[in-house]
């Protein structure tokens, strides 16, 4: 059985997951979600809208997630890896080559998948009024004058 371990947050689930954690899931026969709890989040800098209780529920009623186990530090990934005896660790493009993952190819394989263009939860925060609008490298910036039609 080719186990997957992948990292999140997941908050305000969207089809840029789901994307990712399908294509995750192809990739082998088991897979595993390390999702960040309310207290790393903090350490990310990353306010989620639902706390961890919620996001896990969501992602386990995920056909492609077999366990949700809890993201608590940065640190914990190869004791995951070897815990969980995990043959690939999978994330969206946004982290590849990172030091927080490229160390792990000693131990396991690393793939960074493309990451789903155009939705973000950040993007659904401000396109909802939920936060203020910051640069995206994934949107390409409205003009103000096009929206005084
Ligand atoms: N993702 C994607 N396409 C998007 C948005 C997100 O493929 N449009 C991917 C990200 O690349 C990531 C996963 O979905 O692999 C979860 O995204 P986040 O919840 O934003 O994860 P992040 O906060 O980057 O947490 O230790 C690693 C961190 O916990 C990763």
């Amino acid at each position: 059985m080719k186990r997957i371990l992948t990292y999140g947050t997941f908050d305000l689930l969207h089809y840029g997951h789901i994307r990712l954690l399908k294509r995750a899931k192809e990739l082998g026969d088991y897979l595993i979600v390390a999702l960040s709890t309310d207290e790393f989040n903090d350490i990310k800098g990353k306010k989620a809208y639902h706390n961890y209780e919620t996001r896990k529920e969501m992602l386990e009623a995920i056909r492609y997630v077999d366990l949700v186990i809890p993201e608590e530090t940065w640190e914990q990934k190869l004791d995951d890896v070897k815990n969980y005896h995990v043959d690939v660790v999978v994330m969206g493009s946004d982290w590849a080559g990172s030091d927080r993952f490229e160390y792990l190819n000693d131990y396991c394989e690393v793939v960074y998948l493309d990451r789903t263009e155009g939705i973000s939860t950040t993007k659904i925060k401000e396109e909802l009024g939920l936060q203020e609008p910051v640069n995206h490298v994934d949107q390409i910036p409205t003009p103000r004058f096009e929206n005084q039609k």
